[in-house]
């Protein structure tokens, strides 16, 4: 695709670099628009300072793999948009910054009618260079009983346009030439983040608001703007209890159950909990009224499971969630989701060794030492580790859990209502809006695993090629 002019692409900024801008540009954002995002950052950071000191072989661990430098930087955010045009586009935009669409979760099964995926990097290097996601989900109006009011919606959304002239074309460029040069990158930063703001002023009347809030009040956040405003962006806290306990004390209404697996000696997955949304006020085109949309939330990421690990991680939750009907909201729910995660081993030599989690294999010095002999050429991986010259580290889990979000979008939503939608996961309509597929987010963790081995086999038999990826 290189045309004659093109400049040299040692000029285009990394992919990586453009996202980093990008994700420090709505972060400074969010921070403008929600000061209370500001306060859980602050109380993230000081949390992950303690929680390092006092654990000084998390400390280690971290360093080691990496994830150390990545950790004031990481950041998930979420938005909604209306339409298939809308998410085929959001997906262009993502590519320029090296996120691709990473598994598909339908919510509808937890009354939300969304079904969404996450834009994230997926290569290692990407990864560790800076991991920000935006989990984005696609509004399914055919899930609207009222077919007028479904009509009336999408003639709403079908004049309405998220993206500035100026982004589309520095998408359109970028495809064409392989890259954006540092000014361009700027520009791109700059009028991409006009997609994701708040607007106070609605596009529609009061009375078309509350119509649409009461077919689901995640409708009326859809459709009556005029773009998919970040609604809440997150950092990762390595103690979400500690952060959970401390956050009433710096002013924020918190969640009142932690979201995910229980506390445990190895972190598996995600655990996620959040302040609730802020009323906040707006206008609509004849009248003055509020919104409940944008909140804060912290989330602490563990190892990522395999097939069978998540197969079992499903089980156990849903055995907890399915008593008395009530999900997290049930009396006890705590103490029998801890007793319940009883039945998933929490070391992570058993978690390894059973096949319920993914590690990053690396050799020792130890290892290194005995590189091309016939001894480590023969032996098994878990010989090499019970010898000590290789060690497994956690991979660590990258996405998001249906479960969770959804539990993410009820408290966030405001009200109590909880409706109730057939449950059909419509992944190939999905793609079909999106213009791609969806990696397998199991199948990516596989083969990172499968790449550090081949990696540690090829310098045990002395043919590792130095790797440039
Ligand atoms: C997204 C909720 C899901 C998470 O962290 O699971 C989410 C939304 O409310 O739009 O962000
Ligand atoms: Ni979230």
């Amino acid at each position: 695709m290189s045309t004659a002019h093109q400049p040299p692409a040692s000029n285009f900024i990394h992919a990586n670099e453009i996202r980093s801008r990008f994700s420090r540009a709505m972060s400074a954002m969010y921070r403008e628009e929600v000061p209370q995002y500001g306060t859980l950052v602050e109380l993230v950071s000081d949390i992950n300072a303690r929680t390092l000191d006092a654990q000084p072989a998390l400390r280690a661990q971290m360093a080691q793999s990496g994830e150390l430098e990545r950790l004031d930087v990481e950041r998930h955010g979420a938005i909604r948009v209306g339409t298939a045009a809308e998410l085929a586009t959001l997906r262009r935009l993502f590519a320029v910054m090296g996120m691709e669409p990473v598994g598909y979760y339908d919510l509808s099964v937890a009354g939300v009618p969304v079904h969404s995926t996450a834009f994230r990097p997926v290569a290692d290097a990407a990864l560790l260079a800076n991991p920000f996601r935006v989990f984005t989900s696609l509004l399914r109006l055919e899930l609207i009983a009222d077919a007028a009011l479904r009509d009336k919606a999408t003639a709403i959304l079908t004049q309405r346009q998220i993206f500035t002239p100026r982004v589309l074309e520095l998408i359109a460029q970028r495809e064409a030439d392989g890259g954006l040069a540092d000014a361009d990158a700027d520009a791109f930063v700059r009028e991409a983040l006009e997609t994701f703001r708040w607007h106070s002023t609605a596009t529609v009347d009061a009375e078309t608001y509350r119509a649409l809030q009461a077919a689901h009040r995640l409708v009326a956040d859809v459709v009556c703007f005029r773009g998919p405003h970040i609604n809440h962006l997150t950092p990762r806290t390595l103690d979400i209890d500690a952060a959970q306990a401390a956050m009433p004390a710096r002013g924020m209404d918190a969640k009142d159950v932690v979201e995910g697996p229980p506390p445990r000696n190895c972190p598996i997955l995600l655990r996620q909990t959040s302040f609730k949304a802020l009323q906040e006020a707006v206008r609509f085109t004849d009248d003055a009224g509020a919104h409940t949309a944008r909140f804060g939330e912290i989330e602490q990421r563990g190892v990522a499971l395999t097939r069978k690990g998540r197969a079992l991680y499903d089980q156990l939750l849903a055995e907890v969630r399915s008593m008395g009907n009530a999900g997290s909201a049930a009396p006890n729910y705590e103490d029998r989701l801890a007793q319940a995660f009883r039945a998933f081993p929490d070391t992570h030599e058993a978690l390894r060794a059973q096949g319920l989690a993914f590690y990053r294999y690396t050799l020792t010095p130890t290892g290194h030492a005995h590189a091309d002999s016939a001894a480590a050429a023969d032996a098994s991986l878990d010989e090499l580790l019970a010898k000590g010259w290789v060690q497994a580290d956690p991979i660590t889990y990258e996405d998001f859990l249906p479960v969770s979000a959804a539990g993410i979008f009820q408290s966030n939503l405001g009200g109590e209502e909880q409706k109730q939608y057939q449950a059909h996961a419509a992944q190939q309509a999905f793609e079909a809006a999106l213009g791609a597929r969806v990696h397998d987010e199991i199948a990516l963790y596989e083969a990172a695993q499968q790449r550090s081995i081949d990696q540690v086999r090829a310098v045990l038999r002395g043919t590792a090629v130095v790797d440039a990826a």
